[in-house]
């Protein structure tokens, strides 16, 4: 069936990071089974016990750095999509690792921010972190010492992007959900949000059905290295066949 080349809104989440060797948070072995959100990922933690924090995060951060983790086929099949669909695509990630880029995609917004990113409580510059953070970190740019967090978006925080988000939503002709529970908002209401704007395809592909599930068009349950390649080609096999 030939398909119409419209903008694409992809939501992402640690599912399709899964099988690079990065724990999701809800599965039975997921990262909330091992630690309490309330404990690590909210600003109240880091207030109260910033080392702890710093710790978690830490732990994540040098698990990424591993040289086995590397982007797997779901990522790369997004930045295919991005490279040749003859429409804008923008991958919005609630996942703060950077496998999307190094998968190839461009035009990446990490909604909840980035592990490999620090920011300063002081004076708000953001900068690179591949190190561990501490409480005795000092800004690069004012100099405060004690003031450096990830730059991460907690519980209780302002998701980044969501201006730029909204506008996308607003112009897509198809969202595609992969690899997300559909339990953390504002990004479970997307497919409610993309909906409501009309018109636009809905399309999850998961492991297994989401918290939203019901909200989607369409459905695809396996793996992302396996579900997101063969609907990748789909979509651009379809839009090959136009006149
Ligand atoms: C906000 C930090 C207002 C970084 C994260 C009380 C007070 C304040 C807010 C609230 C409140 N009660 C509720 C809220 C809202 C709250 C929320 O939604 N809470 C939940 C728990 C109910 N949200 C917020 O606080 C947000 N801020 O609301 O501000 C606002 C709103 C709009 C506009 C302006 C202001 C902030 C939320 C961000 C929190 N930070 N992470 C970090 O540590 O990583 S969220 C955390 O959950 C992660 O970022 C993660 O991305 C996110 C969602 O999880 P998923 O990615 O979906 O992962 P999950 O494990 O759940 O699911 C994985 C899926 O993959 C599963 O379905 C599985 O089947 C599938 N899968 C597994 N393997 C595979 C696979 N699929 C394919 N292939 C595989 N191989």
């Amino acid at each position: 069936m030939p398909i119409t080349p419209s903008p694409i809104v992809i939501l992402t989440g640690a599912g399709v990071s899964k099988e690079s060797g990065l724990d999701t948070f809800r599965d039975k072995d997921g990262i909330w089974a091992q630690v309490d959100l309330e404990d690590v990922a909210t600003p109240e933690a880091f207030r109260r016990d910033p080392e702890r924090v710093h710790a978690f995060y830490n732990h994540r951060r040098r698990g990424l750095l591993d040289p086995a983790v590397e982007p797997n086929a779901a990522h790369r099949a997004l930045a295919r999509l991005e490279r040749e669909w003859p429409a804008p695509v923008m991958t919005v990630t609630q996942n703060i690792d950077d496998l999307h880029e190094r998968g190839g995609s461009k035009r990446v917004l990490h909604m909840h921010g980035e592990l490999l990113k620090a920011r300063c409580g002081a004076c708000g510059d953001t900068s690179p972190q591949r190190d561990d953070l501490s409480v005795s970190t000092r800004c690069t740019a004012c100099g405060q010492v004690g003031a450096m967090r990830p730059d991460i978006v907690w519980f209780g925080e302002i998701p980044m992007g969501m201006d730029e988000i909204e506008a996308a939503l607003a112009a897509a002709g198809m969202f595609i959900a992969i690899g997300t529970s559909g339990t953390v908002y504002p990004a479970a209401g997307f497919v409610g949000l993309a909906r409501q704007i009309g018109g636009v395809r809905t399309v999850e592909l998961n492991l297994e059905p989401s918290d939203g599930a019901a909200l989607f068009h369409e459905s695809r349950h396996g793996p992302a290295t396996e579900v997101v390649p063969a609907f990748m080609e789909e979509l651009l096999d379809g839009v090959e066949s136009l006149p």
